[in-house]
């Protein structure tokens, strides 16, 4: 039996659902959000990001060769998105040099344990990762001011078209694995998707 990432989000789409549609974002299209709860988000983010970018460091290390032209182009734009991090902290006067929250410490450190696994594993967790923001930042449509940008960020076309690219490239090596990559794919699938849901909840309890 073969496996493929729309099969993974058809046989979840609460675990999914749960991944990508949060108060929090919600809020943020709204206006509502408290600047404490979104602040708490972008520096968590940037540091979930500068260990992300790690992982696709890791990820491209061992995928084929015809993989690394997405790949490439991914960690070019983590490193447009590092530097963007950078600029939106500094105007908001945020000190990116702090601790990482328990959430942001158990994803990273589960990003860290993918290094251990076959890549069409390391493939599915990329993708699924990417597509939760490319969701969780689209799903709403239009944000208010100063919100926009942050949606446009993941939600743009061609970030849209991205995450397709990484979908074909890990449905593509699915294809040709075992009933226990498959197990294991899915596993990542499901981890991802609740690391997600805990990450904007973490974000959210920042109420002040
Ligand atoms: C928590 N998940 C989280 N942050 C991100 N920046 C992405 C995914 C993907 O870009």
């Amino acid at each position: 039996m073969n496996l493929t990432c729309k099969q993974l989000l058809q046989n979840h789409t609460q675990t999914w659902h749960e991944a990508t549609v949060h108060t929090f974002i919600e809020q943020c299209k709204l206006g509502t959000i408290h600047p404490q709860q979104f602040n708490t988000w972008l520096v968590q983010d940037y540091l979930f990001v500068v260990d992300f970018t790690r992982m696709v460091g890791r990820v491209l290390a061992i995928a084929p060769p015809d993989h690394f032209d997405v790949i490439l182009a991914g960690l070019a734009a983590l490193k447009d998105e590092l530097n963007w991090f950078k600029e939106k902290a500094a105007q908001r006067e945020l000190n990116l040099d702090v601790a990482k929250q328990p959430t942001c410490i158990q994803y990273c450190e589960y990003m860290h344990t993918l290094a251990t696994m076959p890549y069409p594993v390391q493939a599915t967790a990329f993708w699924a990762i990417e597509l939760a923001y490319n969701q969780g930042w689209q799903l709403p449509g239009v944000m208010v001011e100063p919100y926009t940008e942050f949606a446009d960020r993941w939600g743009n076309a061609g970030f849209t078209e991205y995450v397709k690219l990484l979908e074909h490239q890990a449905d593509e090596v699915l294809q040709t694995a075992s009933e226990n990559v498959h197990q294991q794919a899915q596993e990542a699938f499901l981890r991802v998707a609740t690391f997600e849901k805990d990450f904007w909840q973490m974000a959210f309890n920042a109420a002040q």
